[in-house]
């Protein structure tokens, strides 16, 4: 087939029914972390439109998106002022680099802007197309700190067991999935230490008590390694992809404090705890450390246009600018005007609707109650929430914490229930996990939460159904 009769068998959204779409998917998308042939067997959901906390299929149906797209979609769909902000922007300069001597205004008011709602360590930013960019640009800039300072030998990047940072070969090697790791390798000089997480490691322990421990595996790994070997430690406030695990209080503090002790560069990674999920600007606030650099991706646009990157603190940024020279790094699109622009209206909105404080004061303890109630479950061994994200994990005996056979996937089946009853819900394993819109209204939450206990009881008679309880 040559190109105009292949552009020709193209046809257009109209006239093209759900099993048409699927068929053309199966043929040609090839969809991230899936099982191509088995997508192509089961045939895939069509999204066709959004608009608030909703989006619809191809057959109509009304979905309540929980998830925020995928952690992004901060604002809601359809919000007219980032939609005008990306035409206007597309009118005057829908492009230019910022190589070479140049710039352009939507980069260096969002550079602006960001460092005022950042805490106040944060004076520059570096920009990216994505976390996983952001998170190959901090691996890239804390060796280069460390080369300037004239300890080169400093190269090795601590991470933890079921972290998520991207999957470029930096973001994948960062992060702690092991699925990950076992396609295409782990890059020199990343190694990882055991997760927070109070419910598979802490058992017995309070959480403050255990916060404390799993911080000291930190240092344990930093002796092991010789501190003057360690460039950075890297964490997301909240792991969010690893299944909303809150560590205890005591954690994050403990962390800092080891770092500071061998100083250690502290990096957050924020492309899910930023932009108001926690109830602060940055999940950093909220967990009560101060990172030297910070990735950010996803809610910055509130996902409506692609954008990342890096807030660089001042004790980086301070020797890159004085003593670094040049820095030979750099995206096409860092500092995309059409992304900037949409950030800034981003950012304008949520200031304008108040709704890193709405997390913090309203809706944060209002899911948190909720989720309490939802606790008493008889499938639910624990729920967690931290600002507008949420966890239900999934047990086999509730009084004493016993988990299902992992290969039951007892998540999925929750899963498909959500699906099947207009619900977007994550599965992690048999962690059934939400990152809802910050614009949701009460009577949406209570909408959500019957949802979501609709499906636990269907799960429940299912998993009784087949005998697996
Ligand atoms: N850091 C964190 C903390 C993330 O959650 C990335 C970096 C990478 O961002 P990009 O823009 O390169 O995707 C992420 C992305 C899931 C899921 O299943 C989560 C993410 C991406 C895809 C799926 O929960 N987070």
């Amino acid at each position: 087939m040559n190109v105009s009769t292949k552009a020709a068998a193209v046809r257009s959204t109209k006239d093209r029914s759900t099993k048409d779409w699927q068929a053309a998917d199966a043929a040609h998308f090839l969809h991230p972390f899936t099982d191509f042939k088995s997508l192509a067997a089961k045939g895939t959901r069509v999204i066709v439109r959004g608009d608030n906390i909703y989006i619809w299929d191809s057959e109509g149906e009304k979905i309540l998106d929980a998830m925020s797209g995928l952690w992004c979609v901060n604002v809601g769909y359809g919000q007219q002022v980032l939609i005008d902000a990306a035409t206007a922007q597309m009118k005057q300069l829908p492009f230019y680099n910022s190589f070479f001597q140049t710039t352009t205004p939507p980069a260096i008011e969002l550079a602006e802007l960001l460092c005022e709602i950042a805490p106040p360590q944060f004076k520059h930013v570096f920009f990216a197309g994505s976390g996983s960019e952001g998170n190959d640009t901090i691996v890239r800039m804390v060796r280069r700190y460390w080369d300037v300072l004239g300890q080169p030998e400093r190269q090795v990047i601590i991470s933890r067991n079921n972290a998520y940072h991207g999957s470029t070969m930096a973001g994948g090697s960062l992060g702690g999935m092991s699925g990950i790791h076992a396609q295409g390798g782990v890059m020199p000089g990343i190694v990882h230490i055991e997760q927070p997480f109070w419910f598979e490691h802490g058992q017995g322990m309070t959480r403050d008590e255990f916060g404390l421990k799993a911080a000291a595996w930190l240092e344990d790994k930093i002796l092991e390694i010789g501190a003057d070997r360690v460039a950075a430690f890297i964490g997301e406030p909240v792991q969010g992809a690893g299944g909303v695990i809150v560590p205890p209080a005591t954690y994050w503090p403990e962390i800092q404090r080891i770092c500071d002790k061998h100083g250690i560069l502290l990096v957050s990674d924020e492309v899910i705890c930023g932009f108001g999920r926690t109830g602060r600007w940055f999940g950093c606030e909220t967990m009560g450390f101060r990172p030297d650099l910070m990735t950010f991706a996803k809610g910055v646009t509130s996902g409506y246009v692609p954008l990342g990157g890096v807030m660089v603190g001042d004790r980086v940024a301070n020797v890159l600018i004085d003593q670094g020279g040049e820095f030979n790094h750099g995206y096409t699109y860092s500092g995309h005007p059409v992304a900037c622009a949409v950030a800034i209206a981003n950012i304008r909105l949520i200031q304008r609707e108040g709704l890193v404080e709405r997390v913090r004061d309203d809706l944060g303890p209002t899911l948190a109650k909720q989720f309490e109630s939802l606790a008493q479950h008889p499938l639910v061994g624990e729920a967690q929430t931290c600002g507008f994200m949420g966890a239900l994990q999934l047990v086999k005996d509730k009084a004493s914490g016993l988990t299902f056979d992992s290969s039951l996937e007892v998540g999925m089946v929750c899963r498909g229930h959500c699906f099947g009853n207009g619900l977007i819900m994550r599965a992690v394993g048999d962690r059934m996990i939400i990152a809802p819109p910050l614009v949701m209204t009460h009577a949406q939450i209570d909408e959500m939460v019957a949802l979501i206990r609709h499906c636990l009881d269907l799960t429940l008679k299912d998993v009784q159904g087949r005998g697996w309880l």
